[in-house]
């Protein structure tokens, strides 16, 4: 799905990162993996621009459907990875698991959302009336009437049971929202003063109490001198290594049940190499490893 921002493109996500090989590294890993396809999205062209939030009916349309797939993966014991698209996906994504979880006495769920932006902002706060700046926010109950009630009522986070890392771009309202709303921040300040590996920790321990944790990976957190291919690159993001180890440490601690990969956009990109970087993540979170060094 594109309709959650302006620029065309990152619709085309899903298709690089295929080529990229998610479906054949994860084998290696000794994954059975099974590809559920496209969800159907309209494409902007096809879709009545209307003032204010863009193509909220749409999105809201599309993320029904994914929270529907999110449900039917949970509820079938498997770990779901969505690709997107632009991020407004993360709110069928996030409230399909959260939702199937909760009803099956699954209990809590969480969300690691490693991201240049904070997307906390409702069509108050937006500057830009982009859904995808919105998702995280609409998950914790805030926002446009469309996108708060995704899945059900049962489907929604507590702020407190979010962490994010990698933040350098906050609007100044939506930075008031996240201070009010009490989740736990971890700017890219945080992670140059005591070092990727202490973040990441921190962040996973601020989840630690939580049943599931749901990692909603935009690419935009990796440099864009690393990672081009996305539709609002933030200067000073992580470098190829940390955004490797930020993975790494996910998968040592276990806590990590669900996956989105989001906002690659080939058309920006370069020979696919975001798409290839996102691929490589992917594989360091699954248990991808250097060296099985014993220990
Ligand atoms: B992404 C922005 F104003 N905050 O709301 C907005 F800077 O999913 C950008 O993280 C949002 O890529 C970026 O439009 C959304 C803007
Ligand atoms: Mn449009
Ligand atoms: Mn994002
Ligand atoms: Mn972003």
């Amino acid at each position: 799905m594109d309709l959650g921002q302006d620029r065309r493109g990152v619709d085309m996500g899903p298709s690089a990162l295929r080529y990229a090989r998610l479906a054949g590294v994860l084998e290696d890993l000794g994954y059975p993996v099974a590809d559920l396809g496209n969800v159907e999205t309209p494409i902007p062209e096809t879709v009545e621009e209307a003032s204010g939030t863009k193509h909220v009916g749409a999105v809201r349309a599309v993320c029904e459907r994914v929270a529907l797939r999110a449900r039917d993966m949970v509820s079938g014991g498997l770990f779901p990875i969505f690709l997107g698209g632009d991020h407004s996906i993360s709110i069928g994504t996030v409230s399909g698991v959260a939702g199937a979880a909760r009803e099956a006495g699954g209990g809590r769920t969480g969300v690691l959302w490693v991201d240049a932006h904070s997307d906390f902002n409702t069509p108050e706060t937006s500057p830009s009336g982009n859904v995808h700046g919105m998702p995280l926010a609409a998950l914790t109950g805030r926002g446009h009437p469309d996108l708060v009630r995704i899945g059900g009522e049962g489907a929604s986070i507590n702020p407190e049971d979010t962490a994010l890392v990698g933040l350098r771009s906050v609007d100044a309202e939506e930075r008031q929202l996240l201070e009010e709303a009490g989740v736990n921040v971890y700017t890219m300040k945080e992670i140059d003063a005591y070092g990727a590996a202490t973040v990441i920790r921190r962040a996973l321990e601020d989840l630690s109490h939580l049943d599931r944790v749901h990692l909603s990976l935009d690419l935009d957190v990796v440099d864009p001198d690393v990672a081009p291919g996305v539709g609002t690159p933030v200067r000073g993001g992580l470098t190829y290594r940390e955004a490797h180890l930020m993975m790494e440490l996910a998968n040592e601690s276990g806590v990590v049940t669900s996956l989105d990969v989001v906002e690659v956009n080939p058309i920006l990109d370069v020979r696919n190499g975001t798409a290839e970087l996102a691929v490589e993540l992917v594989g360091s979170l699954m248990g991808r490893q250097i060296i099985n060094f014993p220990r």
